[in-house]
C-alpha cells in the first residue's frame, strides 16, 4: 500500500479534518482502511486479570487504584502465579487469545515480585496464548527481561494530550511514559498505547493524542480507545460518559492514521448498547476485552459478548503465538 499506510508526520489539523468529516464518510474510509490491513470479520478477544490491586502511590485521576483517592477498590496483594495461571487457563477455555496482567504500580522494582511476574508471563504463554502487562514504568533491563519471558505486548497508554496531561496526573510526566515506550520498543516487545476519552478534554486534545501516538516509530501495534469509567471517589467521578458517536469518530480516526494496528475497544463498553459497540466495530475496532471483569471495574458479561459477535458473524482471532 501507498507509503500513506505508514505516515508519521500527520498534523493535528490534518487528524481533526479526519476525525470531524460527515460520521458516515468517516465509517466508510475506516472500515475501507480496515479491510485492506486486517482480515475481515475477526476480532481478537483480550482478557484482563488485575494480579496486584490498589494503593497506587500515582494520582491518576481517572483511577480507582489510586491511593490518593477513597473508591470501592479495597487494596490486595499480589495474586499467587498458580492462581493467575487458573484465571488464564479459564480465559482460553472462554474463548480468549491474549492474556494481559495488569499491576497497579507507578514503577516496576526489581525483586521477588518481579520475578513472580516473569513466572506469570511464562506460564501463560505455555498455555499458548499471547501474553500482555501492564505495570506502570519500566527501565530497558526489566524490559529486555519479560521479552526473555516470553512477553509480546507491553501496555503503557499515554492517556491523553501532552497540554490535557498535566490537569490528569501531577505524579508523573508525560516524557516518562515516553521513556517505558522506548524501553519496551527497544526490547523488541510489542507495544499497546492509547488513551481515555470523556475526561474534559476538547476535541483538539483528543487529536493530539491521536498525533503523539503516530509520531511513535513504528506506530503501535495496538492502540486501545477507552472511554472514562467514572468511578465514585475519583476527581473525575462527575464527568458525564461520552456520547457514544465520539466514541465511533475516535476509533474510526485511530484506524485510519494506524491501519496496521490492532484498535482495541477497551474501557467503557458497560454503558453502549449492541448497537453502538457493532458501530464502533464497523468503524475498524478488531479488539475487545472479554471477561466480567476489566481490572476494578465491570465488563459485559461473555455470554453478551458471544451473542454479539454471533449475530455480527464476527469470529475470534486467533493468536498469533
Ligand atoms: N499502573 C499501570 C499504568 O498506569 O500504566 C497499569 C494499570 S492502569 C489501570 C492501565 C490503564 O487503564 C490506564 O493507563 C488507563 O488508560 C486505563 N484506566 C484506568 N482507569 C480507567 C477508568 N476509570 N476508565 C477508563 N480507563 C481507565
Ligand atoms: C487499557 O487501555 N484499558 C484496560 C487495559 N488497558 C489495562 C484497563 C481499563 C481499566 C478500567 C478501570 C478498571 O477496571 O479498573
Ligand atoms: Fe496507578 Fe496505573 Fe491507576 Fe495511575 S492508572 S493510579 S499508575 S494503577
Amino acid at each position: 500500500m501507498s507509503s500513506q499506510s505508514t505516515r508519521h508526520d500527520w498534523t493535528v489539523a490534518e487528524i481533526r479534518a479526519i476525525h470531524n468529516l460527515p460520521l458516515l464518510e468517516l465509517v466508510h474510509r475506516a472500515q475501507s482502511v480496515h479491510r485492506e490491513f486486517h482480515p475481515k470479520n475477526q476480532v481478537q478477544l483480550c482478557t484482563l486479570l488485575s494480579v496486584k490491586t490498589g494503593a497506587c502511590p500515582e494520582n491518576c485521576s481517572y483511577c480507582p487504584q489510586s491511593s490518593h483517592y477513597n473508591t470501592h477498590v479495597e487494596p490486595e496483594k499480589m495474586i499467587p502465579v498458580a492462581e493467575v495461571l487458573d484465571a488464564a487457563r479459564r480465559a482460553k477455555e472462554a474463548g480468549a487469545t491474549r492474556f494481559c496482567m495488569g499491576a497497579a504500580w507507578r514503577e516496576v522494582k526489581d525483586g521477588p515480585k518481579f520475578d513472580q511476574v516473569l513466572d506469570m508471563v511464562r506460564g501463560v504463554k505455555s498455555l499458548g496464548l499471547e501474553a500482555c502487562t501492564t505495570l506502570g514504568m519500566l527501565t530497558a533491563d526489566q524490559a529486555r527481561r519479560l521479552r526473555e519471558a516470553g512477553l509480546d505486548t507491553y501496555n503503557h497508554n499515554i492517556d491523553t494530550s501532552r497540554e490535557h496531561y498535566k490537569k490528569i496526573i501531577t505524579t508523573r510526566a508525560f516524557e516518562e511514559r515516553l521513556e517505558t515506550l522506548k524501553n519496551v520498543r527497544e526490547a523488541g516487545i510489542d507495544v499497546c498505547c492509547g488513551g481515555i476519552i470523556g475526561m474534559g478534554e476538547t476535541i483538539d486534545d483528543r487529536c493530539r493524542m491521536l498525533r503523539e501516538l503516530v509520531t511513535q516509530t513504528p506506530h503501535p501495534e495496538s492502540v486501545p480507545i477507552n472511554a472514562l469509567v467514572p468511578v465514585e471517589g475519583t476527581p473525575l467521578a462527575d464527568q458525564p460518559r461520552i456520547d457514544s458517536i465520539e466514541l465511533v469518530r475516535m476509533i474510526a480516526t485511530a484506524r485510519i492514521l494506524m491501519p496496521h494496528a490492532k484498535v482495541r475497544l477497551s474501557a467503557g463498553r458497560q454503558d453502549l448498547n449492541r448497537e453502538a459497540q457493532m458501530l464502533c466495530l464497523m468503524a475498524g475496532a478488531n479488539s475487545i476485552f472479554y471477561g466480567e471483569q476489566l481490572l476494578t471495574t465491570p465488563n459485559p458479561d461473555t455470554s453478551f459478548d458471544q451473542k454479539l459477535l454471533a449475530d455480527a458473524g464476527l469470529e475470534p482471532l486467533p493468536p498469533a503465538c
